[in-house]
Parts: structure tokens; C-alpha cells; sequence
């Protein structure tokens, strides 16, 4: 059973808020979106992370398969651009990363900025390396929670460090 499915079980009985309270706060997922890789910003990107005190814990080149897109992406499903979305994210290989720091996943999402690039702060990676809210370089897990289960589905436990 994946880590997701195993969730939904949690969540479904009363041990959710359990879970939740003892859930790490240290540790974020990360995507270099395909429009990084294309463009030749794996370094580029891997050096702000770095520089800003993240440690990578797990790491690989891979490629999205459409019914994965789907899946990572299941939350936004309704809306207009989830179709452009799975479209994009499966066009070319990734650079998924578990990274650890103390505040990770707030920490990392003030590093990549504002989803939309015209909106993100200056020298935020999205300012620096992305194109538009759709092709916008990289990916941060929005919480705790949802960091566990998007790490959990690129990592097998052994390939984390
Ligand atoms: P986030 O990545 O900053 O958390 P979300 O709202 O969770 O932003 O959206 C997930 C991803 O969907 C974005 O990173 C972006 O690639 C894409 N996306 C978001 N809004 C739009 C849009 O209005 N048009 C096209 N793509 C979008
Ligand atoms: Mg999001």
C-alpha cells in the first residue's frame, strides 16, 4: 500500500491529529521543474539551495509518467490549467529532492518565491530561473504533511539519508 493511500486510512480514523503532532518539521520535497532541466539550471539552483542552508537527503534524475502527474498533482484536478499542468510536468526529466533544514518547509518556499515569477521577491529562484506561473522551475511542499507524502512518492526509506 503506497504512502498516500496510507494516509487517507489515517485520516479517515481518529489517529489524523496524532500523526499531524508528531509530524517533522524539518524536512521539504522539491521538484527542478522540466523547464529547469532543459534550460541547463540543475547547478544553478542546487548551489541557491545549498547556499541557503538546505541539506539534500535524497536525490535523482527521473521523469514523471502521466498517471503520476495526475496523482502528485490530484489537488488541483478541477481547475482550468490542470490539463497544461500534467502536460508540462511530464515532458522531461526532473530533479526530485528531499532537503532538511530547521523551518524547511516555510524556509523553502520564501527561497523559490511567488508561484507566479512576476510576482517573486528579487533573487528568489523563480525570479531568477522561471518563465511563467505555469513553467515556474521548481516545486516546494506547501506543509509538513504534504511533505512527507510528496517525498514518499519519489523515495523509497533506503534512498533517504
Ligand atoms: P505552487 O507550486 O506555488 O504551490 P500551486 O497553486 O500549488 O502553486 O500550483 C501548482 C503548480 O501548477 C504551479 O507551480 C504551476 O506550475 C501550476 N500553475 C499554478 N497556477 C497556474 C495557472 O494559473 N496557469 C498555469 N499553471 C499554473
Ligand atoms: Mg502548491
Amino acid at each position: 500500500m503506497n504512502v498516500n493511500r496510507l494516509y487517507a486510512v489515517f485520516k479517515k480514523r481518529r489517529f489524523a491529529p496524532k500523526f499531524k503532532k508528531n509530524m517533522r518539521t524539518d524536512r521539504t520535497f522539491t521538484m527542478l521543474k522540466p523547464d529547469a532541466v532543459e534550460k541547463g539550471h540543475i547547478g544553478a539552483i542546487l548551489e541557491k539551495i545549498n547556499a541557503a542552508g538546505f541539506k539534500i537527503v535524497a536525490m535523482k534524475l527521473t521523469q514523471m509518467t502521466t498517471d503520476d502527474a495526475k496523482e502528485f498533482y490530484a489537488i488541483h484536478k478541477e481547475r482550468p490549467f490542470f490539463g497544461e499542468l500534467v502536460e508540462y510536468m511530464t515532458r522531461g526529466p526532473i530533479v526530485a529532492a528531499i532537503l532538511e533544514k530547521d523551518n524547511a518547509v516555510e524556509d523553502f518556499r520564501t527561497l523559490i518565491g511567488a508561484t507566479n515569477p512576476a510576482e517573486a521577491a528579487e533573487g528568489t529562484i523563480r525570479k531568477l530561473y522561471a518563465a511563467s506561473i505555469g513553467e515556474n522551475a521548481v516545486h516546494g511542499s506547501d506543509s509538513d504533511e504534504n511533505a512527507a507524502i510528496e517525498g514518499a512518492f519519489h523515495f523509497a526509506g533506503r534512498d533517504t539519508f
